[in-house]
């Protein structure tokens, strides 16, 4: 995993106050930056523990994206308490010296910190389809273990995440305001997203008629949210529980179909490049389905494709809002970063939309006929 670099910064000293208010072992030896994730800001800790090492993620909240930090961490222990009773390599939360989940600084900042899940990897993009289909089986089995999960209805940490319509609405909006003026320039994708207005109600359309029903999902299971054992290459964990909240499964599916079976990473700058891989489509559906159980019925089954379109148009959207918007919401790396991001998943989408018969035969072949 690749550290963002700022070599210029001391990490260690302007963490060092964030890590007091917890109980980490031994003594702090190094802080660095970690990770490519878009919204929270993560480090590595190393502690020095009477010479042997040992490791914590420390996180800073975007509480701009979650507003209700103590609502999503709630959710979080709850998840990791119900998940560690399952698994013993499973997110571990370490709570502050004061028995919290959660440490606010004198910033109004909100800190958390896990245990390092160690001898396991993320990657960014897929390297294999035998390693789509142990990222596929972890999150299918990481929602079949949260089907029972005792309690409340988990708080919905992001309202109206995967509520496609409203994305879409955002997006309409954004052309209006237009406060960047970059609306001209972005002509033939506002032109892309529009011609396809009708599908972002199809899998809203499923839940209000109780075709497919609500479940705890993932939400966010791109990828590099899920670890895999550095020996063995199993999936070991999954990571980033700040979106587990009610949801589809197909927007679970579909996300990976984005990430795992797209040919190059999700911001390429010639998205040319980009194009569904079938192999890696079928080995997602076969590792998802034997995670998931019999959990998935025969609507979700005959979706599979279709959702990794919408997950893939989805984000496409974000990115082309929050590019009218100034790039306010993800992080990023360049100006038109966000830009790029929604031509790569554009031309993603019409791949998809080209390979939407192969791919119900895929399904069927591995399932039966849906
Ligand atoms: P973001 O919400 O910004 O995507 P993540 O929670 O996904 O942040 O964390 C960013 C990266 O940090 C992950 O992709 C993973 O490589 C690493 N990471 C996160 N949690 C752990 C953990 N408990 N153990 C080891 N690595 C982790
Ligand atoms: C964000 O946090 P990260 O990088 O795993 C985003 C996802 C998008 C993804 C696109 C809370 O995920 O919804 O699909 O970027 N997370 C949030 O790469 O908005
Ligand atoms: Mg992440």
């Amino acid at each position: 995993m690749s550290a963002a670099a700022s070599p210029a910064r001391d990490w260690w000293r302007e963490l060092a106050p964030v890590v007091a208010a917890f109980p980490v072992a031994g003594r702090l030896a190094a802080a660095a930056p970690y990770g490519n994730g878009h919204i929270n800001e993560t480090y590595v800790l190393g502690c020095d523990v009477a010479g042997a090492p040992r490791r914590y993620v420390l996180q800073k909240i975007n509480h701009r994206i979650f507003k209700n930090v103590p609502a999503l961490m709630d959710n979080i222990r709850r998840v990791c308490d119900h998940l560690g009773a399952k698994s013993s390599r499973a997110m571990r939360l370490v709570s502050t010296q004061r028995d919290e989940i959660c440490h606010q600084d004198a910033a109004g900042n909100w800190w958390r910190l896990y245990d390092f899940i160690e001898a396991a990897h993320t990657v960014d993009q897929v390297m294999g389809e035998a390693q789509a289909r142990e990222a596929a089986l972890a999150f299918g089995r990481f929602q079949a273990q949260l089907a029972d999960i005792p309690g409340a209805r988990l708080h919905e940490t992001i309202p109206d995440f995967h509520h496609t319509r409203q994305r879409f609405e955002n997006l309409r909006a954004a052309r209006a305001a237009d406060v960047r003026g970059r609306a001209a320039e972005v002509r033939d994708e506002l032109a892309f997203a529009f011609a396809r207005e009708a599908d972002t109600d199809v899998l809203l359309g499923l839940l209000a008629r109780g075709e497919v029903r609500e479940r705890i999902t993932h939400n966010d299971t791109k990828i590099n949210n899920v670890m895999l054992d550095d020996a063995t290459g199993r999936g070991v964990a999954v990571i980033d529980l700040d979106t587990v909240m009610p949801g589809l499964a197909l927007y679970d599916f579909g996300e990976m179909v984005r990430t795992a079976a797209s040919s190059t990473a999700e911001d390429d700058p010639d998205s040319s490049r980009m194009h569904v891989r079938l192999p890696f489509f079928r080995a997602l559906v076969a590792g998802y389905l034997e995670g998931a159980g019999d959990a998935l019925n025969a609507v979700e089954r005959a979706h599979l494709g279709f959702a990794g379109k919408m997950m893939t148009y989805e984000n496409g959207i974000r990115f082309l809002t929050d590019y009218l918007q100034g790039d306010t919401y993800y992080r990023i790396k360049h100006p038109h970063h966000n830009l790029e991001r929604c031509r790569a998943q554009f031309a993603l989408v019409r791949s998809i939309e080209q390979n939407l018969d192969a791919m119900a035969r895929l399904v069927a072949e591995i399932h039966g006929a849906p």
